[in-house]
């Protein structure tokens, strides 16, 4: 790439960023977060579905006004996903947003808007992208971040792990059973031992 090309790139990417930005099509949609924190009580940022936690306005990395020449094509093309299974790549998306996208589509997305609270009713239930036991849909309605394995509602953290591991919970208990048994029979036959003695 000559030295001419580099700068018609350079020159031409912040135009795209901006009318990305003036178009309203780079931008978060704050009905989804709002719903969150009103309805889990939990602080919520933009990170739930963004690359960059204050949105995707703006000129840090995963912002739109960093996008490289190829990031903006991907997120040309994550755009035009209006229905689902467009597999989008969006870089201004993290892998929950581009997985929502996937999921319902763009047009669908946009529509629940006025409906928010409908959103996590409408993504594949059994999806965990964290591998915590708690799918990305009841992570959306808990208020918890989907792509964090360490965040997650205590009580559906414990049932999680529960329910992955219950078969060494079970030898653990069986272990505990057969070793208190083990001893009550060691203990009774000393007791019985020392009778003996003390009767000769
Ligand atoms: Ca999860």
């Amino acid at each position: 790439m000559n030295r001419q090309s580099v700068m018609s790139i350079s020159t031409i990417r912040p135009v795209i960023a901006a009318f990305l930005i003036s178009a309203g099509i780079a931008s978060a949609y704050p009905e989804f977060q709002q719903h969150i924190v009103k309805s889990t009580g939990r602080t919520v940022n933009c990170a739930m579905c963004h690359t960059h936690s204050d949105g995707p306005e703006g000129a840090a990395p995963g912002q739109i006004g960093k996008l490289t020449q190829a990031e903006l094509s991907e997120l040309g093309r994550a755009r035009a996903c209006f229905n689902p299974g467009g597999k989008p790549n969006s870089p201004i998306l993290n892998g929950f947003g581009n997985h929502i996208i996937d999921a319902i589509g763009k047009t669908r997305f946009l529509e629940l808007k006025r409906d928010p609270a409908s959103l996590s009713g409408l993504l594949p239930q059994e999806s965990d992208l964290d591998h915590d036991g708690i799918p990305n849909a009841v992570e959306l309605a808990t208020g918890t971040h989907p792509l964090i394995k360490s965040d997650g509602r205590p009580w559906l953290l414990f049932k999680a792990n529960v329910a992955q591991n219950w078969g060494q919970i079970l030898l653990m208990l069986g272990a505990t059973v057969f070793g208190l048994m083990g001893l009550k029979h060691l203990l009774t036959g000393f007791a019985i031992a020392t009778h003996d003695e003390e009767e000769h």
